[in-house]
């Protein structure tokens, strides 16, 4: 089994000791810092989700998997954070209101940071009204991640409060996560929609104009 297999299985497996180390393992032996986050930890979470979607996993089973992709992000966001010199600009993110997934959104965080953004991450179960706060704070984006097809409206009630606060032609609005498509980001009025950190980067500084 390469070592980006013995990953993949260990987050799977939810055993952060072992992830952590063969993370270590993997960056020693030259493996590029993206294929492990791909090829390893990524995939390992869509995995947990088809295990838990044919009734084999339960949420525990996804709690600790989860813990091990968490354990093995801290020692890769070093390597995929480079320190931006100028702030590009300052994006707000986080999860919407009764949503409690922050993977995805840590790692867009991550990334955004990675690229030269300010970040302010207001973490999850976000209200619009945070949202809105962020936004009198100076943000110059907001962005904001679902996971639960339950929580997506929220996206857009977001959206209708920062209208009522008079600020939604002062800011730009992205949405992500695994149910949102780039229809429903135009159905509800959000600027940009991008399926994973990369991309979302690239939307950031295509919209930020930066
Ligand atoms: C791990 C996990 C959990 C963990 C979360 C731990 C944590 N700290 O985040 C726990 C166990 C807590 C959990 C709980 C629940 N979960 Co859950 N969970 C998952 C799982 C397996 C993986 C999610 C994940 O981290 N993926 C990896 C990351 C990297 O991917 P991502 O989040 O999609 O993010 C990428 C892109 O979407 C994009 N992106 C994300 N955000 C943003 C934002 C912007 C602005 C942009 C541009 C891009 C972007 O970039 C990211 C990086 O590439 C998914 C399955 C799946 N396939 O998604 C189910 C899943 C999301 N969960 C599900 C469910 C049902 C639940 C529960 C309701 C279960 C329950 N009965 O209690 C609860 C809800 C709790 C709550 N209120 O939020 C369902 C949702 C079904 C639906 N249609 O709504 C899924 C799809 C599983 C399934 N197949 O049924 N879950």
């Amino acid at each position: 089994m390469s070592v980006i297999q013995e990953i993949r299985q260990a987050v799977i497996e939810g055993q952060a000791k072992t992830v952590v180390p063969k993370v270590e393992q993997a960056l020693s032996e030259g493996i590029a810092p993206d294929k492990i986050l791909h090829d390893g930890l990524i995939d390992a979470m869509r995995e947990v989700g088809e295990l838990f979607e044919q009734g084999e996993f339960f949420v525990p089973e996804m709690l600790i998997a989860a813990r091990a992709m968490a354990a093995a992000l801290e020692i890769l966001k070093p390597r995929l954070v480079e320190q931006g010199v100028e702030p590009l600009g300052t994006i707000a993110i986080g999860t919407v209101k009764g949503d409690l997934h922050d993977i995805g959104k840590s790692l867009v965080a991550m990334m955004l940071e990675g690229a030269g953004f300010e970040i302010m991450d207001l973490g999850v179960d976000v209200t619009p009204e945070k949202f809105v706060e962020a936004v009198k704070n100076g943000a110059q984006a907001v962005a904001m991640s679902a996971l639960l097809t339950t929580t997506m409206p929220n996206m857009e009630n977001t959206i209708k409060a920062l209208e009522t606060a008079d600020l939604r032609d002062k800011v730009v609005v992205m949405v992500g996560g695994a149910p949102v498509t780039q229809e429903h980001a135009n159905k509800i009025g959000a600027d940009g929609y991008a399926p994973d950190a990369s991309a979302a980067v690239r939307k950031a500084k295509e919209l930020l104009g930066v």
